[in-house]
Formats: structure tokens, sequence, C-alpha cells
């Protein structure tokens, strides 16, 4: 049997991030989460390329142009959707999840799902850092150990 190596060493990554400016209180953290993180693990800063996009809706979209670009090693969605904020948070929910969902599983380069999708604006920020961590830690931290999983198929 052979197991493949997991790691989460990022020296020498390229990643893009897409961030949605929709709930910008939220998406910001998650953008200084992922990024912070990037660079614990090794990610030197001028590798990193973030695109801001009006709402998440906009994220298939920009993370298929990153990917098409073969510029980067994984592509990191970040958005926040919050239910009590629009009567349409359930369309704005399927078309981006969907999206960034079919990209990855294209499996091209590894394209992170980081949109939050809550019922309040409080729910949100506790996940973007405020009581339960900030999960745009976590999702860049998968972002690297994915690359490091391809890298060995
Ligand atoms: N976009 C978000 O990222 N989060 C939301 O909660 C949201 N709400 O509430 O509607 C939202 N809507 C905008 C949408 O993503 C698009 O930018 C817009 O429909 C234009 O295509």
């Amino acid at each position: 049997m052979k197991e493949l190596k997991n790691s989460l060493n990022g020296e020498g990554m390229k990643i893009a991030i897409a961030v949605a400016r929709f709930n910008e209180v939220v998406t910001d953290k998650l953008l200084s989460g992922a990024v912070r993180q990037l660079e614990s693990l090794g990610v030197s800063e001028k590798d990193i390329t973030v695109a801001h996009v009006p709402g998440a809706f906009e994220l298939p979209g920009i993370c298929r142009k990153f990917v098409n670009s073969k510029k980067f090693d994984a592509v990191i969605a970040l958005g926040a959707i919050i239910r009590g904020e629009t009567s349409h948070y359930d369309v704005v929910v399927n078309a981006s999840t969907g999206g960034i969902a079919a990209l990855a599983a294209e499996g091209k380069v590894p394209v992170i799902l980081g949109i939050l999708t809550t019922d309040t604006v409080d729910q949100a920020m506790n996940r973007a850092g405020l009581k339960a961590g900030n999960l745009g830690c976590n999702w860049a931290t998968t972002a690297v150990e994915m690359v490091n999983l391809y890298k060995e198929i």
C-alpha cells in the first residue's frame, strides 16, 4: 500500500484569493485570517494574489478565471451570505457554492469553498474570528494541504 504524504509546507506556492465585498465587515476578517495563515505556512506575500468582487455570486466566475490562467497552485473563494440581509439568500447560496463546487470537482487545482452561510451577522462574525476562531485560517490551511496532496498524484 502507498499512502500519499500530507504536508502543510506552503513554500513556493502561488495562491489566488477571491473575496466578496458584500458583508465586508466579515469578509475582511476572513481575508486577513487567510493571508496570515498562508504566510505562517511559508507562502510568500508576493505569491498571494487577491481579487475583490462585489458579492458571493461573482465568486465562481473569477475563480474560474484564476484556475484557467494556470498561474496559481490553489484558489480560495471567500464570502459571507447572511439570511437576515436578503430575500434571495437561497439563490445566492446555491449559485455561489454550486459554482465553486463544480469548479473544485474538475480537479485542475484545489479550489477552496470559503463562503460562510449564516442566519445573522453575529454568527458570521463569530466564525470570522470574534469567538470561534477565524475560518479564513482553516481554509488557507486546507488550500496548502490540498496543493501538496495534488502534487503527490
Ligand atoms: N452577496 C453576498 O456575498 N452576501 C450576501 O449576503 C448577499 N445578499 O445578501 O444578497 C449578496 N448579494 C449580492 C450578490 O452576491 C451579487 O453581488 C449580486 O446579485 C450581483 O450579481
